[in-house]
């Protein structure tokens, strides 16, 4: 049922109020999905709200895209807040892990020219390879790899090992930064080169002639992204990545990963925040740590089912789509987001999680609004910085973000959705800033801002309004000395922590179940972003269909011939879809992309077809990785069968 703007502000707020007033702040719980990242002033207002509301639970993306690899750096680096990326421009050697940049387009760095970046390190001579268990994109372009999915600590540990037992590391960067060298050593003897090797289904002597390569290399960096994030070990994969990277000298060093630069301090604003450090406010039943302040959307279901002190009961999803996109999510969460007192979306779209929602509030899209991303300045392999005014106008009927957020907080007395209680202040006086406000003051008060004249030539909006192409702030990351960048106690990396030795025991002792012997994957389209750009004709032509890849001789085996439906099953579930057989992708490992299976408000989307994959994670609470508190979407335990045999 559709109804006016003012009618369902006036009834959020009320019910706002009423949860407020009966449960307290507690009880409110916020969602935000990966559009976030597209749009700065929503980004913002949302921290803004959170922080007017007193909002205590704050589930997002993260658990289900990076969250290990922020708490890898806290453990390493002595903050999960820095922007540790690889220098692409300068490297000679990009060895990269669970990632697929031509067509992800990077992720976790920033870089327009991905492809250029990549190919400029051939073109010094230096090499990229890519380890994935799918023969993709980016791999088909390099060298490639075939890993067995799940098995990257096992090639980790054991480059590590050849390192150490060769003497390839660098002496002098581990006398000057690093500790524990020895105990690591230790920690990893009783996994042998040969060991590992068979885990990942290479042999030892790639896995030598890796280690070697990489570490004689004038500069190299091991990159990894969601193949190494969505893993059991997530933690530990990413921590034995910077391992590697340190053990060679690789950090902070020209062709390296590095810590880049960004005229604005996140990092530091989010240290003095106190979240920098996870789990500082847990989740209220499975006690998972929160990371940069977001929880794990794993966690949202029984949050909200379970009885009991700060029991969720009021929720925003932002842009974003956990019923489809989580491991926590499918019909579980569905149900569970049916018993909330409260629950509006802001959206472009009505998707399969604000499907059931109270209010649905229609917001600009990307194209209909101003935007000056600056969030994304600290991952920028070229920092730049270019203010983009909306280009087409929006349709009747929608709202701005920001000033939804805004008018929410303000009609609930708290003057506007603000992060800093001054600026309440005003906005209670009748003084409301806007974004640009906001983004002028930040930019003026910057390391590079004009300090409200006292710097002329430095930045400030209109010099970035005036520059209509944007302005490339560095065109090279300044490298400085290590004792600037690490925020441990002894600026040491600690490269055999109490984590990396509890996390190898749990790696050690794990043991799959062995009815289910094929290992599940993922893979990104270009004409999808995770579950949406389905509804479009230009990316959902009535031809694309959701397939299942297959090795040609897995499906010998299983008599399941090329388009015929597959039945896919793990210990939580079943989909069926059809099979594509073909050789980019091993023995024992099957790929289907996620974000299928639409049973939202669009229509073409729905009419697609397909299965939502995520119902074959578990999402459970023996299934989320311990430190980070990781969903496991991939290399999941499965089995597959014709599912019409003859
Ligand atoms: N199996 C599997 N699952 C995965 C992943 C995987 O690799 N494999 N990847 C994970 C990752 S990395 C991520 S980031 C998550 C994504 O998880 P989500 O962010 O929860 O899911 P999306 O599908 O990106 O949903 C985005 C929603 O935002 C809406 N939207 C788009 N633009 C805007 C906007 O400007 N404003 C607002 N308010 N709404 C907007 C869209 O209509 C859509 O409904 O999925 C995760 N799920
Ligand atoms: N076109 C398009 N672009 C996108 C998105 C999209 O949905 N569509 N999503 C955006 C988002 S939200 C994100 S977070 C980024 C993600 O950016 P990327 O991580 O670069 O994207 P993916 O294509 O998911 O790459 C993950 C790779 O990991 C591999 N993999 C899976 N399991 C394993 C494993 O066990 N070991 C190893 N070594 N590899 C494994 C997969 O085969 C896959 O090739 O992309 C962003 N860009
Ligand atoms: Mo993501």
């Amino acid at each position: 049922m559709e109804v006016g703007w003012e009618d369902a502000l006036s009834d959020i707020t009320a019910r706002l109020i009423r949860v407020r007033d009966e449960h307290g702040t507690a009880a409110f719980a916020t969602y935000k999905g990966n559009p976030t990242g597209y749009g700065f002033a929503g980004a913002m207002w949302m921290g803004g709200f959170h922080a007017a509301l007193g909002v205590k639970w704050r589930y997002a993306l993260y658990a289900d895209d990076i969250a290990a690899k922020f708490v890898a750096s806290g453990v390493l680096f002595g903050s999960e807040a820095v922007a540790v990326k690889p220098d692409l421009w300068r490297t000679h050697f990009a060895l990269i892990l669970g990632a697929n940049p031509y067509v992800s387009h990077g992720s976790a760095f920033s870089e327009p020219r991905v492809r250029d970046a990549l190919k400029s390190i051939v073109e010094r001579g230096g090499r990229v390879v890519v380890v994935d268990p799918r023969r993709t994109e980016t791999a088909r372009a390099y060298e490639h790899v075939a890993v067995h999915p799940g098995s990257d600590a096992f090639l980790l540990i054991a480059m590590i090992r050849v390192i150490l037992d060769e003497q390839l590391a660098n002496r002098a960067f581990l006398d000057r930064y690093g500790k524990n060298v020895d105990r690591l050593a230790e920690l990893l003897m009783d996994f042998s080169l040969e060991h590992c090797a068979e885990r990942c289904r290479l042999e030892p002597d790639v896995i030598r002639a890796l280690a070697r390569d990489f570490a004689r290399s004038p500069s190299a960096v091991v990159y990894g992204r969601t193949g190494t994030c969505l893993q059991r070990f997530a933690t530990l994969v990413n921590i034995l990545q910077d391992t590697v990277n340190a053990l060679t000298g690789n950090i902070e060093r020209e062709g390296g990963n590095v810590f880049g630069w960004s005229p604005i301090a996140f990092d530091e604003q989010l240290e003095h925040a106190g979240l920098a450090r996870s789990g500082g406010n847990p989740t209220r039943v499975y006690k998972h740590p929160d990371v940069l302040g977001a929880h794990p959307s794993t966690s949202l279901v029984p949050d909200i089912t379970t009885p009991g002190e700060e029991r969720v009961r009021a929720l925003m999803t932002f842009a974003g789509n956990p019923v489809m996109a989580s491991a926590g999510g499918g019909d579980r969460l569905r149900d569970a987001l049916e018993q909330l007192d409260l629950h509006f979306s802001l959206d472009l779209y009505v998707n399969e999680t604000n499907r059931h929602a109270h209010y649905i509030l229609p917001v600009t899209a990307f194209y209909e609004r101003e935007d000056l991303p600056m969030g994304i300045l600290p991952w920028m392999l070229r920092p730049a910085l270019w203010y983009t005014p909306p280009v087409v106008p929006p349709p009747p009927g929608v709202r701005e973000e920001w000033r939804v957020l805004q008018d929410i907080a303000r009609r609930m007395g708290l003057g506007g959705a603000y992060a800093s209680k001054w600026h309440r202040r005003l906005a209670r006086l009748g003084i409301q800033l806007t974004p640009s406000h906001l983004y002028d003051f930040m930019l003026r008060k910057s390391q590079s801002g004009d300090l409200f004249g006292l710097r002329p030539g430095g930045l400030n909006l209109r010099k970035i309004k005036r520059n209509k192409d944007g302005l490339l702030l560095k065109s090279e990351l300044p490298i400085l000395p290590l004792e600037q960048r690490l925020r441990t106690a002894d600026c040491r990396i600690d490269l055999a922590s109490d984590t990396v030795a509890a996390e190898l025991v749990r790696l050690k002792a794990h043991r799959d179940p062995g009815d289910l012997p094929f290992r599940l994957i993922g893979m990104r389209e270009v004409k999808s972003q995770n579950s949406w750009l389905h509804n479009l004709e230009r990316t959902m032509p009535p031809a694309r269909t959701q397939y299942a890849l297959i090795n040609p001789e897995d499906a010998a085996e299983k008599s399941i011939g090329d388009g015929q439906q597959v039945e896919v099953r793990s210990k939580s579930g079943a989909i069926t879809l059809p099979a594509k057989l073909t050789a980019d992708v091993g023995r024992g490992t099957i790929v289907i992309p996620h974000g299928w299976g639409h049973q939202g408000g669009w229509k073409r989307a729905n009419a697609a077809g397909g299965a939502n994959v995520n119902i074959l994670a578990s999402g459970l609470r023996e299934d989320v990785e311990p430190r980070a508190g990781m969903s496991v979407l991939t290399a999941i335990p499965i089995d597959i069968a014709a599912a019409n045999p003859a």
